[in-house]
């Protein structure tokens, strides 16, 4: 009998140990399966944290390519008003994401370690995008780069003829044509002046068709007279400018009849505009406008007329004078004659001010440059 009590104990004590090490072995089991899923959980947060990362660095791309970047903001999408993420909720809990962007062309330093600060191949902009989500946190940077143009910002002068034998007729002293450079606020640029007048044929051709007194008015690099010769680097050189910046006008005329005296862009509000006009258009009445104007067909100019930026026009440029005068800050190219006659019934009014200006083409091309990824990395 005592032996049957003592046996029942050891019964006892075993099945006693073997139910605490069998809880023991399932709590380690769940432990696994707990740390499994947790890092299953954190793996799915990291992947869609990196690509929630590259999403923000795609969004730095497409705002600077629209030129709606503000250089020295920052991209926070949990106060930036908008749903982020799609779900119907804006800047609720989980749109964590920060973007700061380092612009190179603008920071002072000599980034690429070349001896020169600032300078084009500079023109880098270094995203640092950050989303926390969960326990992650994901830290990419982007690399976005200007995407190269074709839009001629390196002019030889301030107005550039490409027919050899281009007509220039200006009346008496009443215009300028000035290759100094000349900032918007008009007081002068530091940048290297360039040309008065560029042709693409003898300077012989120009020299003979302005008198003595109106040599005086075409100023800029070399001396007096500001004249140069200048190809264009290939015989197809206008036609493809005018088809690439064709297909990104902003505004578009067609064989406009009327004199348009509207707004074509404005430099004081950042706002440069691409131009096109099939077919001639006359422009006065006061019209302003900045950006790049491009013109196939004849520009006319019947009255006060101010442009910041750049002009192209494959036929002639015609002023008839009127307003308060036709002035330009940035550079012309032109593809047949100008043509100056300020003879309005028997008064003579208005003139002509060509004024070269490294801002004003700086300013376009950093509005109208598309960015592209360069590469992406982690951090
Ligand atoms: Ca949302
Ligand atoms: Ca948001
Ligand atoms: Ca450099
Ligand atoms: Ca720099």
């Amino acid at each position: 009998m005592v032996q049957r009590e003592s046996q029942r104990g050891s019964i006892l004590i075993f099945l006693v140990a073997s139910v605490t090490l069998l809880a023991g072995s399932i709590m380690a089991l769940l432990t696994i399966e707990q740390g499994r899923a947790n890092r299953a959980r954190t793996e799915i947060e990291r992947t869609r944290a990196f690509t929630i990362a590259e999403s923000g660095i795609d969004q730095v791309a497409v705002l600077m390519s629209s030129n709606a970047w503000v250089p020295g903001s920052t991209l926070d999408w949990s106060k930036d008003g908008i749903d982020n993420d799609g779900d119907g909720l804006d800047d609720e809990g989980d749109e964590s994401l920060t973007a700061t962007v380092q612009t190179w062309w603008t920071d002072g330093l000599d980034n690429d370690g070349d001896g020169q600060t600032d300078e084009s191949d500079e023109w880098v902009a270094r995203v640092a995008c950050t989303v926390p989500l969960g326990v992650s946190t994901v830290t990419l940077t982007g690399w976005i780069q200007r995407l190269e143009s074709i839009i001629p910002f390196g002019v030889p002068a301030v107005l550039t003829l490409l027919d050899p034998n281009a007509d220039l007729n200006f009346s008496g002293n009443s215009f300028q044509i000035n290759g100094n450079d000349l900032n918007l606020d008009g007081t002068p640029g530091s940048s290297s002046p360039v040309y008065g007048i560029a042709i693409d044929g003898t300077l012989q051709n120009v020299l003979t068709q302005l008198t003595g007194q109106q040599t005086d008015n075409v100023t800029g690099m070399g001396g007096w007279p500001s004249i140069t010769t200048w190809t264009p680097p290939s015989p197809t050189w206008l036609p493809d400018l005018v088809e690439f910046l064709k297909a990104r006008a902003q505004v578009k005329f067609t064989n406009f009849t009327g004199t348009y005296n509207g707004t074509l862009g404005n430099w004081q509000t950042g706002n440069y505009v691409i131009t096109h006009s099939q077919g001639s258009l006359n422009v006065g009445g006061g019209s302003t406008g900045a950006g790049i104007l491009v013109v196939e067909g004849d520009l006319l100019v019947s009255g006060g007329f101010s442009y910041v930026g750049l002009v192209i026009v494959t036929g002639q440029i015609r002023v008839t004078g009127g307003g308060s005068g036709q002035v330009l800050k940035g550079a012309v190219i032109v593809g047949g004659d100008v043509q100056q006659s300020r003879l309005i019934g028997n008064t003579l009014t208005g003139s002509i001010d060509l004024a070269y200006s490294a801002e004003a083409l700086n300013r376009i091309r950093l509005a109208l440059t598309q960015w592209g990824i360069a590469a992406v990395t982690e951090p």
